[in-house]
């Protein structure tokens, strides 16, 4: 049967067995000794029936005054041993906090979009603002207000998405928004410009790996009092050492566009082979970047201003195939095609 006495020496044992305690496991066991189901304190309590009944009530309290003063020095003991435990751990360094934590996957800025913003800062610098003109056009101000009437041959090269409205299509370049610019901010032909014109086009094209269906132009206009074909040049150098490098060289060719004349295009030293020739630059050492000229007369006259007493320039580059040069991207179709391992490189 069990006594008072033998109550109070198990309360002292587990009390003085519980303070040596430094492990988890042996708290464990003394957990299962004294307070599991089958714990000496706990029999001790189930056991109540057998006791004199005179004596009962006060073992019964007694029995469950321990059980919760040994509950309570268990808890607390649980505690140290899991801060002891913790402070080993750091100390012999299995959880190294100075060591780099794990990256979070962030997205980052398309390579072509990178492109964009040099170029936005650089023309920006230069005194140009940026012109949003529209992604949808219409065939007159796409073609003819920019010297292509219909049946121009140079349509061809131009050919583009057509909506279910006729005339209404998909720019094929951003020049028609020099026309929307000129009307904008010329106030009938009174006040100079300086623009640039970023933007998608479209165009009807056999997909290879220099040319896309959709593609980023930015366009560039300046519209004043006796722009000349030197300031043209001179800007254009002077963004293409910026852009490309102050050693880059530069040269302009003659060339053809409606809405220009004379006219131009630009191409600055092979950014991969410096010069030498490589399957980039079809081994010629140069590569083109933009077509550019002198606003044509139709054109100003278009956009409001009067030819005899303003001139302009216009250039229209392409920041993927800058992008392709900037970065020796072999082929313009990874622009699109969405693949992380390309695209988290930049
Ligand atoms: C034009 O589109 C003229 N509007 C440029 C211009 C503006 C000339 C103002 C004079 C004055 P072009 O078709 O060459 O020209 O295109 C200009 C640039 O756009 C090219 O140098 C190239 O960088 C880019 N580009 C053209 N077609 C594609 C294509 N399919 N994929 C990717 N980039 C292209």
């Amino acid at each position: 049967m069990p006594s008072l006495e033998q109550l109070e020496s198990t309360y002292t044992q587990a009390a003085a067995e519980l303070s040596k305690i430094t492990s988890g496991d042996a708290l464990e066991a003394w957990e299962r000794r004294y307070l599991g189901k089958k714990g000496e304190i706990t029999l001790a309590l189930r056991s109540v029936g057998q006791i004199a009944p005179e004596e009962r009530a006060a073992f019964g309290k007694r029995a469950n005054e321990i059980k919760n003063a040994l509950g309570a020095a268990y808890s607390e003991r649980e505690e140290a041993i899991r801060q002891h435990e913790l402070a080993q751990t750091l100390e012999e360094g299995e959880i190294d906090v100075t060591l780099p934590g794990r990256t979070i996957p962030t997205g980052g800025l398309h390579p072509t979009t990178q492109t964009l913003r040099k170029i936005y800062n650089i023309w920006a610098e230069m005194g140009f603002q940026v012109y949003r003109s529209r992604d949808v056009e219409d065939d007159e101000t796409n073609f003819t207000l920019l010297n292509i009437p219909p049946h121009h041959p140079a349509r061809d090269m131009w050919d583009t998405f057509h909506t279910t409205t006729p005339g209404v299509i998909l720019r094929t370049h951003t020049s028609p928004g020099q026309v929307r610019a000129m009307h904008e901010y010329g106030e009938n032909g009174t006040q100079p410009i300086r623009v640039i014109l970023p933007g998608m086009c479209y165009r009807y094209e056999q997909i290879s790996a220099r040319s896309e269906i959709q593609f980023n132009q930015v366009e560039g206009l300046a519209v004043g009092r006796n722009i000349r074909l030197t300031d043209l040049k001179g800007t254009i150098s002077a963004f293409a050492r910026r852009m490309f490098g102050p050693d880059k060289r530069v040269r302009f060719r003659g060339s053809y566009f409606p809405f220009t004349e004379p006219s131009m295009e630009v191409d600055v030293e092979c950014v991969l082979c410096g010069g030498h020739g490589c399957p980039m630059c079809k081994y010629t050492g140069w590569l083109e970047i933009a077509g550019c000229g002198m606003v044509h007369p139709v054109v100003l006259e278009n956009g409001g201003y009067d030819p005899r007493e303003w001139s302009g320039f216009a250039f229209g580059m392409g920041p993927e195939r800058m992008t392709i040069l900037l970065h020796g991207i072999p082929d313009i179709r990874y622009f699109w095609a969405n693949d992380l391992r390309f695209l988290e490189q930049f």
